[in-house]
């Protein structure tokens, strides 16, 4: 199996202290100026994109996939909540297995059906341990996945999970706090995967200031990813707190 981009977010995390991912969910998008935001990403130091979301209810996830893979020379990775969101025009794509439920279907079930899909369109899979944190209020990726999150007073139980995870030959070992999340996850719970695993971590969920960013970076995050903030705000000036705040050197 190719890991072509896998092996870049890697370099660009070794190189800059931690990878700054930008998720750009297709509900929530206007393609009217997206060229420009991209742009303004690529400018401010922006690793990647992440493409997808809980409830994608847009049938142009194809288009707008295509339209983001012209507009920019970073990787276009898919982060698919839905079998529906798998566009030909990624690069790569998170096969997510959502390990801390124990709902079968997100653990194991749906790849079945996607596998040979992203086999046929020569996408990337990049096998990723998906850990739900709680994180507050219960949110959209929580409620339709089915499944209880982590204890985010847990840490001893995450690490255990992202352990088994990575035994088992996950490559990523993703804690999400959900987008919107009231409280990103915590940094406890961080350095206990960290301290556990020697995967790369990924970080989203909530993140909406560079103090947040640093503080998780600090704690053992190689992979951060903020979508509503840079939805909300995506001028130059913000993203390059951000990515400054997610890169330490
Ligand atoms: C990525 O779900 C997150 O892991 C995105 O969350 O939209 O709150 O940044 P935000």
């Amino acid at each position: 199996m190719k890991r072509v981009i896998y092996k870049r977010l890697i370099k660009v995390a070794s190189k800059r202290g931690a990878a700054f991912v930008v998720l750009l969910d297709p509900d929530k998008e206007s393609v009217v100026g997206l060229p420009e935001k991209v742009k303004a990403c690529e400018k401010a130091g922006v690793g990647a994109f992440f493409v997808g979301g809980s409830l994608v209810q847009s049938s142009d996830i194809d288009d707008f996939t295509a339209l983001l893979k012209a507009s920019t020379v970073l990787p276009v990775v898919g982060f698919p909540g839905s079998l529906n969101q798998i566009s030909r025009h990624l690069d790569a794509v998170l096969y997510l297995s959502v390990v801390s439920g124990r709902n079968a279907d997100m653990l194991f079930g749906r790849h079945v059906y996607v596998a040979p899909v992203i086999k046929k369109l020569g996408i990337e899979p990049i096998p990723t341990a998906y850990m739900l944190v709680e994180s507050g209020l219960l949110t959209t990726a929580q409620y339709l996945n089915n499944s209880l999150p982590l204890p985010r007073s847990k840490p001893e139980i995450a690490a255990a999970t992202a352990l088994a995870a990575e035994m088992m030959g996950m490559k990523l070992l993703y804690l999400e706090g959900g987008s919107g999340a009231n409280e990103p996850v915590p940094t406890s719970m961080i350095k206990a995967v960290a301290q556990t695993c020697t995967s790369p971590i990924v970080i989203g969920g909530g993140l909406t200031t560079p103090v947040q960013v640093r503080e998780r970076v600090e704690a053992g995050a190689s992979i951060v990813v903020v979508g509503n903030a840079i939805e909300a705000n995506g001028d130059i000036s913000f993203l390059s707190e951000m990515a400054a705040a997610v890169h330490t050197r």
